[in-house]
């Protein structure tokens, strides 16, 4: 069974590796599937978002990685892919991923793997390393080594 780990990726950080481990895990290929929204100011572009994914999941074989824009459900339906793994770290994050799950299985008769963040992992989100990195604050134990290697050699766009 092949499934699909969708997100803005803005940038990638440990917790976001930990689902894509573990659901690579359970899957034969997981699409890690960027989200390419025009309407939306990120801070990494998509190419970034996307080599940066690349760079820490070296390791994990069965892992595509994929842009999209529009609707998950039809991205997923391209690709005849039913399931969908999502991470949850707290009551906000399982609020919003419900009513998305629930929309998805509408949309596109997708089932959502909800994958409870590992322990020590809540605290870290894409928002924090963002602030981070323009206060130059230390981001080790919230980025993959290789994305923060990349990041503190580049400075690609973050710093604008
Ligand atoms: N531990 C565990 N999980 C984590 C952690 C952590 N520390 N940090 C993040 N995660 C999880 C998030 O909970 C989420 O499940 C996933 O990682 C990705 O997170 P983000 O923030 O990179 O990505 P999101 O949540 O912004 O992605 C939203 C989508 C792009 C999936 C969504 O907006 C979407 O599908 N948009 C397309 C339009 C659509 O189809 N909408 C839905 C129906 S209307």
């Amino acid at each position: 069974m092949d499934m699909v780990f969708p997100g803005s990726f803005d940038p990638i950080t440990l917790g976001h590796l930990d689902i894509i481990e573990r659901s690579a895990a359970l899957a034969d290929t997981l699409y890690v599937a960027v989200l390419n929204n025009p309407a939306k100011n990120y801070c990494f572009s998509l190419k970034d978002r996307m080599y940066m994914i690349s760079l820490a999941t070296r390791h994990v074989k069965n892992v595509r990685i994929e842009y999209f824009d529009g609707l998950l459900a039809d991205y997923c339906h391209k690709k005849g892919v039913r399931v969908v793994a999502r991470g949850i770290r707290n009551n906000l994050d399982y609020e919003y991923e419900r009513d998305m799950a629930h929309a998805n299985k509408q949309l596109g008769g997708l089932e959502t793997l909800f994958m409870v963040t590992k322990v020590g992992a809540s605290y870290i989100s894409s928002t924090t390393v963002r602030e981070l990195i323009h206060f130059g604050g230390d981001t080790t134990g919230f980025l993959p080594e290789s994305v923060r290697e990349y990041i503190e050699k580049t400075k690609p766009e973050a710093k604008k």
